[in-house]
């Protein structure tokens, strides 16, 4: 197993050839990316390097130069010239998804206890990413690549590079392990990390926080039964019940043996694992244990030494069964990067490393890694295909550029991409694999993956309305009927309250995000209702129903039997109610639509008991108030509330006016999503200012000055090329983890000067 030694002479240089990298799009199924590494020239000369490699890859496109744009229209025409050149042939737009810190460890801890090895440009590619990416000042790494060095950050990302064949001695290395074992080493790790170290025979079970499988075998209705937990949260434990169930490792070898020795500050033999299963690093600690996942941790230590063998192999049956739907239903892809190496490993295990489904895991890993010119990164999912499409579509619409010839066959190439990225059927494994259903609705990535999102159904459903509806030259390719099963999807995710969550209905109780025992997320347990996912849910219903009334129509007529589910409602058969049916959970029907005027109704409502005393609306997806006050501001002038006749919209603009900065611009740091209060930037971002500006638009503010200054600081940051540099990291999960969304400083600063352009004019 041991891999060959590699040894560079800096992090910075570059191994591989740059213009050898590829791209491949579309390889077998709609929206795929993968990068291939092309060995020969005639290869090359096959397959020639395009601007889109080239601009990921960090290379000079030499895409045409011109003055700088004199008006914010021209900005953004500009912008989209340049941002056309980086649309995929088959019509969308890939994009690097990289920032959390702790998935290529799974990656390369996966792919090690499995057997495998990466091609020998993907090894080097990885390892360069990692120098890289190393804190200069102390050679750690954090939970994401902006992040302080934190004790799972860098024993993890230090494991990967051991097991990528770096010596221990490599200066890297070396100043590494000073760092975690000054947080304790890797005794210390939160949960997610001592579980992966498990599988590698680093670290003994015994000092794990249970994770008994048999908790699927409790009766459904309890609250705490994991088909409430948050979907991420529970395809997680799902594998890793199973594995920890086998108490599953990987066998011992020279690098395993001296991996046992470098990670820890005491004798890897005399360590007290019991005594470690609460001890993480105080760098780490984002959401401390409480006391009742302490007696939780105690109660089911004591199960482990009772559990009697045919429930612990009936309880191993089912969570492997759940495995193999979650891997049939998403061909592999699985919902995301943590799952989707753990099933990997379960494959392995149980069907062998010769079985197809553990081969097709491996070839499906490739999904998730994207070449930089820092080296190469796994992603946060399979990409971000559907999002960054469904942003650039409506913008090009909402702005005109649409209308200009030069980019109708963008525009055409965009909506036959989110025709064909539209989910049609339910999942193979529906009920029993407690999924929502899938019928009519748009996913983050690709519909190969799978799975509904609430606001990218809403985001899909708007672009392809916009694009199909808005423009003269477009054909209808999805059809009415597939236009109003996304708007039942919506409908379905209504949460009781009016607020709507990210993939499901809220299943479980509230109290559940005690017994967390991922200490470096918050919000982790259950679904929530998001003012992101609840806004674009609502605008698509609002943009739909203006176009198509007729279905509207049939939807006000079911608003009865919401109405009579009212009246049903008390306690807890209330909330089995609702969750259960909307959920189509076993053995039950599928949710009824709920009437759209109703849906709107209570989805503002919520919306303004999600705002903030201060005017704002917290973001959980994308960094932070800038990013959420935009969506919720969009909502309520669609509902017709307005900087001048809405005391919580004109509270929300006078909040976000005060933050602008002296040079025009808004900029918002990550740490504003931990905190959940402001916090500014050190400078101003393109990406803030555009959603600042676009919520100022929204609702309708009347004075010009902001906005004149913030289109000013846009423009002055557009290159020679139309493009905008990559500033700080855009998005964020878990409350706790920066994600990167590099498209977004294209899609929304060509939306916000295009609209921009039309409201100054009317001001
Ligand atoms: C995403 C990315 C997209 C995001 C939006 C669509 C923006 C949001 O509005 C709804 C939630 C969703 C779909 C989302 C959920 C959590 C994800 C999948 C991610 C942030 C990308 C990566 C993250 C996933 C949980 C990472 C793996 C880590 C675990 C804790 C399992």
């Amino acid at each position: 197993m041991l891999p060959a030694p590699y040894i560079p002479a800096s992090g910075s240089e570059h191994p591989t050839d740059l213009a050898r990298w590829r791209l491949k799009v579309g390889d077998g199924s709609h929206g795929r990316h993968t990068w291939v590494y092309l060995r020969t020239d005639h290869e090359c000369t096959h397959w020639p390097q395009t601007d889109i490699d080239r601009y990921w890859l960090g290379l000079p496109t030499g895409l045409p130069e011109s003055p700088p744009a004199k008006g914010p229209l021209e900005a953004a025409r500009k912008g989209f010239e340049f941002y056309k050149h980086l649309q995929s042939p088959d019509g969308h737009w890939a994009g690097e998804y990289g920032g959390p810190m702790f998935l290529l460890p799974g990656l390369v801890i996966g792919t090690y206890v499995t057997g495998q090895d990466f091609p020998p440009e993907h090894k080097v590619e990885l390892i360069r990413y990692l120098f890289n990416t190393a804190h200069p000042s102390d050679g750690g790494w954090g939970l994401h690549v902006e992040h302080h060095s934190t004790c799972f950050g860098t024993v993890m990302n230090y494991v990967a590079l051991r097991l990528l064949g770096v010596p221990a001695t490599h200066p890297v290395a070396v100043k590494a392990r000073e760092t975690f074992l000054g947080f304790g080493g890797a005794a210390a790790l939160p949960q997610w990390g001592k579980w992966w170290l498990c599988l590698l025979n680093c670290y003994d079970w015994a000092g794990c926080i249970a994770i008994p499988a048999e908790l699927w075998l409790l009766p459904e209705w309890m609250p705490f039964h994991p088909w409430k937990w948050w979907i991420h949260t529970r395809n997680v434990y799902i594998p890793m019940g199973f594995l920890f169930a086998r108490k599953w490792h990987a066998p011992e070898d020279p690098l395993i043996l001296s991996l046992r020795e470098e990670l820890y500050t005491a004798d890897y033999d005399d360590i007290d694992w019991p005594a470690q299963q609460f001890n993480v690093a105080a760098a780490d600690l984002y959401y401390p244990h409480t006391a009742l996942l302490h007696a939780l941790g105690a109660l089911t230590h004591a199960w482990e030494q009772c559990v009697l063998p045919p429930v612990r192999r009936r309880a191993m049956d089912y969570t492997y069964q759940l495995v193999v739907q979650e891997d049939e239903n998403t061909a592999y892809q699985d919902l995301g990067p943590v799952n989707k190496m753990l099933n990997q490993i379960v494959r392995f295990v149980v069907d062998g490393p010769a079985s197809t489904p553990f081969l097709q895991h491996v070839e499906k890993t490739r999904d998730f890694m994207w070449m930089t010119g820092r080296g190469m990164l796994m992603g946060g999912t399979n990409g971000s295909q559907l999002w960054d499409i469904a942003f650039v579509s409506q913008a090009l619409v909402e702005t005109g550029l649409a209308r200009e010839p030069a980019n109708e066959q963008a525009v055409l190439g965009a909506l036959k991409w989110l025709d064909a990225a539209q989910i049609q059927r339910n999942p193979l494994h529906f009920r029993t694999a407690f999924r929502h259903q899938t019928k009519g609705a748009w996913p983050f990535s690709t519909p190969e993956q799978g799975y509904t999102v609430s606001d990218c159904t809403g985001e899909g459903l708007k672009a392809v309305i916009y694009m199909q509806n808005h423009l003269d030259y477009t054909p209808k390719l999805v059809s009415e009927r597939r236009l109003c099963d996304a708007v039942d999807v919506i409908l379905s995710l209504q949460n009781p309250d009016g607020g709507c969550a990210s993939y499901e209905l809220i299943r479980g109780p509230k109290w559940l995000e005690w017994i967390n025992p991922a200490e470096v997320f918050g919000n982790i347990m259950i679904e929530y209702n998001y003012p992101e996912c609840t806004t674009s849910a609502l605008t698509a219903l609002s943009i739909f129903t203006k176009e198509y009334p007729e279905y509207r129509a049939a939807e006000i007529r079911c608003v009865h039997l919401a109405v009579l589910s009212c009246l049903l409602r008390f306690g807890s058969v209330r909330f089995r109610l609702c969750v259960t049916r909307a959920s189509g959970a076993p053995g039950l029907p599928n949710p009824a639509p709920v009437g759209g005027r109703r849906f709107k109704t209570k989805a503002i409502a919520w919306l303004h008991t999600a705002q903030h005393p201060d005017g704002t609306w917290f973001g959980s997806w994308g960094i932070c108030f800038t990013y959420a006050t935009m969506f919720a501001l969009e909502s309520l002038s669609l509902a017709g509330e307005t900087y001048g006749n809405s005391a919580s919209v004109r509270k929300a603009c006078d909040f976000l006016v005060r933050k602008q900065m002296a040079d025009g611009g808004w900029g918002e740091s990550y740490k504003a999503c931990e905190s959940g209060q402001w916090v500014d930037h050190a400078m101003s971002q393109v990406v803030n200012t555009a959603w600042a500006t676009l919520a100022l638009i929204y609702a309708k503010y009347p004075h010009r000055e902001p906005l004149d200054r913030a289109v000013k600081l846009v423009m002055s940051r557009q290159q020679p090329d139309g493009s905008w540099n990559q500033e700080a990291i855009e998005g964020v999960f878990n409350k706790n983890c920066a994600i990167a969304y590099p498209n977004f400083k294209f899609s929304f600063t060509i939306w916000m000067l295009g609209r921009a352009h039309t409201y100054l004019q009317g001001l």
